[in-house]
């Protein structure tokens, strides 16, 4: 394992008043591993409910931030909001977000570069599709995106890679521990030859799509999965814990 294993929620656009504070308080009463960075990333318009009253023992992420300073950019949230209002990480690059919104790796690594330079830490995500998979192209555009990251930014400190392949998220099918730790270990290499050694070994990769209660634990058994980005099963609290704790 390279760092203290890290354990992402992601709620998406699930949730309501009602079952957000239910999750909340599940959460609060969960007993989680201390060796374990904990985040969950609730809607926009929850952060401050879930920030107010969620345990401290648990950080807050976004799952979006603007490009740049805030303004005349309707709709959009700021970073400077997102730090006011005591959220510590954002989530950027997400397949949902480059494939259903159509985001760009350069408009990624701007946001990536913005949000750290105000301090707020990035879950940066990579990952292929399946047809892309099938093409033997997994480590090429895993490669891609990676660069888009490190082109644009100045550090690899407060940034956590989450690799999500794009056929395993949301679909129940997960991939094998031995899957998602031959690209771990190949973006690990990347890091290595483009960044500098020290980064390689110090930045977490976690791995995302369909993680839940019965397989976490043979994932977190693999050297280079330093912990999970988790979609549907991080809704429930009960869960999450058992995800959380799946720390070696
Ligand atoms: C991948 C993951 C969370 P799920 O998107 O980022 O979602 O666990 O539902 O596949």
């Amino acid at each position: 394992g390279n760092g203290k294993f890290f354990v992402g929620g992601n709620w998406k656009c699930n949730g309501s008043k009602e079952s957000i504070t239910r999750l909340v308080s599940d959460l609060n009463s969960a007993t989680l591993e201390t060796d374990v960075d904990v985040v969950v990333a609730p809607p926009f318009v929850y952060l401050d409910l879930v920030k107010s009253s969620l345990t401290y023992r648990i950080e807050i992420s976004s799952q979006n931030s603007w490009i740049g300073k805030g303004g005349a950019f309707t709709g959009e949230i700021s970073v400077e909001q997102l730090t006011d209002i005591g959220c510590k990480w954002v989530i950027l690059g997400h397949s949902e977000r480059r494939h259903i919104i159509g985001e760009n790796d350069e408009f990624i690594g701007k946001k990536a570069a913005y949000a750290l330079s105000q301090g707020l830490r990035v879950i940066a995500c990579i990952g292929e599709l399946l047809e892309e998979r099938e093409a033997g192209n997994t480590f090429d555009v895993c490669f891609k995106q990676l660069k888009a990251y490190s082109d644009a930014i100045p550090s690899w400190d407060a940034v956590v890679i989450a690799y999500e392949p794009v056929w395993a998220i949301g679909t129940g099918k997960v991939a094998t521990p031995e899957q998602a730790q031959e690209v771990h270990v190949a973006c690990r290499d990347w890091l290595k030859k483009n960044v500098s050694a020290e980064v390689a070994s110090k930045t977490r990769i976690i791995y995302g799509g369909s993680v839940n209660g019965s397989n976490c634990a043979e994932l977190a058994k693999k050297e280079d999965i330093d912990g999970f980005l988790v979609g549907g099963a991080s809704l429930k609290g009960p869960e999450f814990a058992t995800i959380v704790n799946s720390v070696r």
